[in-house]
């Protein structure tokens, strides 16, 4: 993070802007450094040139696109992925018709997932340069894609200079975590305790002694994430996707998520990135319930939040074939999100596994994975489509989180065309076709359906805003919604269940159309199939 004394705020943001705007020739402002403290990169004169053209809203129609470096492309044989590997891939994903890219943390982290981050203002030299990763914000605007870092505040690595220091006895870092001489019986988000013995006292870790939680009641850490936002949007980056934010301040008694505290620390940090790039994206990990992510939209201003909700809903109507509970949550969710409010859907991550994996019981059905896929791209939402899910790839072998972020299956040959190398964890057997090359050659495969889903989205405005209104299709395994955008109103009707059914919607307007397949509607939804019915 900056260093101890950096300028005032606004002028730290400004110096990050005229950098990026290639008018200073030595870089962001520096000062004496000591010991404990990281300074901002100087990126005067290497990258002029390089950096995007400025932060760009995202389109209404917008498709993003989750991407962990590590495991997307490499292009130099050393088996670990990296951003000249992901700049190189670009094109393919504009092809696939996304729009917008969220990167897993490009920093400097002794992990291989990065979420424990040791310098907010580098990148990670396994990735690339600073260099690299403005060629690849350069060619994404240049194709139309924004691009979102992830930003962890919650916490620090515990090889961070800061927590160093800290350890070291310097008061002034040791204030910047939560300690205790007798720590409450708090409990961490994978169980046990969340407090973790050093030199006689307690550290808050909530996620794990590895990671030590920031002190955000000081002053002084939350103006530090705060210049780390404004250094990346002033080189013209579209904003972030916030870790674990219900967790960054807690409250009394150990209240660990969406403390009232943390309400306040998310409307100052919404307010904090409106101020510096007004439209830049703000996406909340907000991993919790509708009620909570409802009142980070309302009370405190949050863009985009994550819809876990709507995640497990969608899993489970997939899993037990019943739209029941799918269709509440949707219903629940037009009452209670605010208009406006960008709802981020996906239907995997990196915490989640594999949506292949999840749905094969007890194998592997093409059909299941191409309804997900419509659903994905027709309910209300803005999609995020984790890395590899477009050609239903499966969790690897790895333990633990490790087997949910294995390398991208580009072609069936050894290292998948991730690499010439050694992947740096074993990506297990590519299921057979699942692979991108192959997909793309077939055009019945599951890469063709999202490719057509995205582009049919991207055409109907009641698809992409249109409000929504559940509907009783008459039949458990059917879901049905009604999406009015005013100057267009579309039906999405999805049958999740095996057998053929037939539908009561008497909403449907007479001679209603498939705008998939083109075919008249008859009243009948075939298994496994959504329609997308319109008048023509
Ligand atoms: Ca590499
Ligand atoms: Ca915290």
């Amino acid at each position: 993070m900056a260093l101890r004394g950096a300028p005032a705020l606004a002028s730290r943001w400004l110096a990050a802007l005229v950098v990026a705007a290639g008018l200073l020739g030595s870089g962001a402002a520096q000062a004496p450094g000591a010991a404990a403290q990281s300074a901002a990169p100087d990126v005067g004169v290497a990258s002029r040139g390089a950096a995007g053209r400025g932060f760009l809203a995202p389109p209404e129609h917008g498709v993003w696109y989750q991407v962990f470096v590590r495991s997307f492309q490499d292009s130099d044989g050393d088996g670990v992925g990296d951003l000249p590997g992901l700049r190189s891939r670009l094109p393919y994903l504009a092809e696939l018709g996304v729009t917008g890219l969220w990167l897993m943390p490009v920093h400097p982290s002794p992990s291989y997932h990065g979420y424990d981050v040791t310098d907010h203002y580098a990148v990670n030299p396994e990735y690339g340069t600073l260099d690299d990763l403005l060629g690849v914000l350069h060619d994404a605007h240049a194709l139309g894609m924004r691009v979102i870092l992830d930003l962890v505040p919650n916490h620090t690595s515990s090889q961070h200079p800061w927590f160093r220091a800290a350890l070291a006895g310097d008061p002034a870092y040791r204030d910047r975590y939560v300690w205790s001489d007798d720590p409450p019986p708090w409990r961490g988000t994978f169980g046990g305790s969340a407090w973790h013995a050093a030199d006689g006292a307690y550290y808050l870790g909530l996620f794990s002694p590895d990671m030590p939680d920031l002190n955000h009641a000081d002053p002084a850490v939350e103006r530090e994430v705060h210049d780390v936002a404004a250094f990346w949007l002033g080189l013209g980056f579209d904003g972030f996707r916030v870790d674990a934010i219900q967790h960054v301040v807690e409250g009394e008694g150990g209240v660990i998520a969406n403390a009232p505290e943390n309400y306040a620390w998310v409307a100052r940090f919404q307010a904090h990135v409106d101020a510096v790039a007004p439209g830049a994206v703000v996406l909340g990990e907000t991993w919790t319930d509708m009620p909570a992510i409802a009142r980070y939209h309302t009370e405190a201003g949050l863009h985009a939040a994550t819809d876990y909700p709507l995640y497990q809903d969608l899993v489970r109507a997939l899993l037990t074939r019943s739209a029941a509970d799918l269709a509440f949550g949707l219903a629940q969710a037009e009452a209670m999100y605010p208009p406006g409010a960008m709802r981020a859907t996906f239907t995997s991550n990196h915490d989640q596994g594999r949506l292949a994996t999840r749905l094969s019981v007890p194998r592997r059905d093409e059909r299941r994975l191409a309804l997900a896929a419509g659903l994905l791209l027709t309910l209300p939402g803005t999609p995020f489509l984790y890395y590899g899910e477009e050609v239903g790839m499966t969790d690897g072998p790895g333990t633990f989180d490790v087997g949910k972020r294995t390398p991208m299956p580009w072609e069936p040959v050894p290292g998948l065309g991730f690499t010439t190398g050694e992947p740096w964890t074993d990506p297990g057997e590519a299921a057979p076709g699942v692979t991108v090359a192959e997909q793309r050659r077939d055009p019945t495969s599951l890469w063709w359906c999202y490719r057509r889903m995205i582009a049919l989205r991207r055409t109907h405005p009641a698809l992409y805003r249109g409000a929504t209104r559940v509907l009783d299709a008459g039949q458990r395994a059917v879901l049905a919604l009604e999406r009015d955008a005013g100057d267009e109103r579309l039906f999405v009707v999805a049958n999740l269940g095996a057998r053929d059914l037939a539908v009561e919607l008497p909403d449907v307007p007479e001679g209603a159309v498939d705008v998939l397949t083109g075919r008249a509607f008859d009243g009948t939804v075939p298994a496994l199939t959504l329609l997308v019915l319109g008048t023509p």
